[in-house]
């Protein structure tokens, strides 16, 4: 291998095999990937050799800390590679979708991300009943930070520092108006609601890394309206609820699917008021659709 495919650095965007790399010394690099195995993420170390001065291929991937994607029985969609943490961005308008939230917290879990919820738009009235419908989260665990994307952002900043992030949540919730306050000037197109929702797209269309220092970095993401689980077994799913993790097992039957049989741990759980009927719900669903999926489709 020539001296130049020594060259190393950070996917800040991609696209199908197009990507934008930038090098420690803060040079950017157009790639192409080499051959058609190579998946590449927002936040992966990419090695590259180099064709001229801002162009290159990309020979190879470091090792991923950790990977973040979604995937059905067909395909598979990478979000971001490398993240220390997963921030699930609401809002109380438009409202957000409660199962997409747990399908996160359970797709970071199974990953050994950390996950947190922001709470944006507290400017609005509609806030406070959305605060309230968040509190069982915080019950499990997951810190919940309620900060406004266009008049105070300090409390979501906080958080982000020292951290690699990928923001994720559905359109229209913040997420790049929380970027661009973040970096202090408008790098993300962000849309307004009306607009946003009569048209029926989405605002931000890929995938896209943001330096925040040189600890930090964030990664804005399109807005997503479904999330499949199927890479993960049934298993990795009942161990990603933490308040039912330590009772997988514990049932009277060893397959237990936790619907009507007798001597259910996680229904008596939920009986006792140690956990929700709704997450339990949930479980169960997320759980079905990876047994629906196809074996040869799982790695
Ligand atoms: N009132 C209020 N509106 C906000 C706040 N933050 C964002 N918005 C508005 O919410 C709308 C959507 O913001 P975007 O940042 O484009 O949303 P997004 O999550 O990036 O959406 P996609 O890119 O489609 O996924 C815009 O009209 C913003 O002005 C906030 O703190 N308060
Ligand atoms: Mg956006
Ligand atoms: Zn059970």
């Amino acid at each position: 291998m020539s001296e130049a495919a020594q060259l190393s650095g950070i996917v800040l965007e991609t696209q199908r095999r197009h990507s934008t790399i930038k090098l420690s010394d803060g040079r950017l690099f157009k790639c192409v990937t080499k051959g058609r195995q190579l998946q590449v993420a927002c936040g992966d170390v990419a090695q590259i050799s180099q064709i001229n001065d801002n162009e290159g291929v990309i020979e190879g991937l470091a090792d991923r800390t950790t990977l973040f994607y979604r995937a059905d029985a067909f395909k598979e969609k990478l979000v971001a590679a490398n993240v220390t943490q997963v921030a699930c961005i609401v809002a109380p308008l438009p409202a957000y979708s409660d199962e997409l939230v747990n399908r996160w917290l359970v797709c970071a879990q199974a990953s050994g991300v950390k996950a947190i919820i922001g709470l944006n738009k507290v400017d609005l009235v509609e806030a406070a009943a959305a605060a309230n419908a968040l509190a069982m989260y915080r019950d499990l665990g997951y810190d919940v930070i309620p900060f406004s994307a266009k008049f105070n952002d300090a409390p979501m900043r906080e958080r982000l520092m020292n951290e690699h992030t990928v923001l994720i949540g559905q359109s229209g919730m913040g997420k790049s108006k929380l970027l661009n306050a973040l970096v202090g000037s408008e790098a993300q197109a962000t849309r307004e609601i009306s607009t946003a929702l009569d048209s029926g797209k989405h605002t931000t269309t890929f995938t896209r890394l943001f330096e925040l220092d040189e600890k930090s970095w964030v990664i804005d993401s399109p807005g997503m309206q479904v999330f499949g689980l199927a890479h993960f077994s049934r298993l990795d799913i009942e161990r990603a609820f933490p308040e039912f993790s330590e009772l997988i097992g514990t049932c009277r039957f060893r397959d237990c699917k936790h619907l009507h049989e007798p001597n259910c741990a996680l229904r008596d759980a939920v009986a006792a008021k140690k956990a929700t009927q709704e997450r339990l719900s949930y479980l169960r669903k997320f759980c079905s659709e990876g047994e629906a999926v196809p074996h040869y489709a799982r790695h």
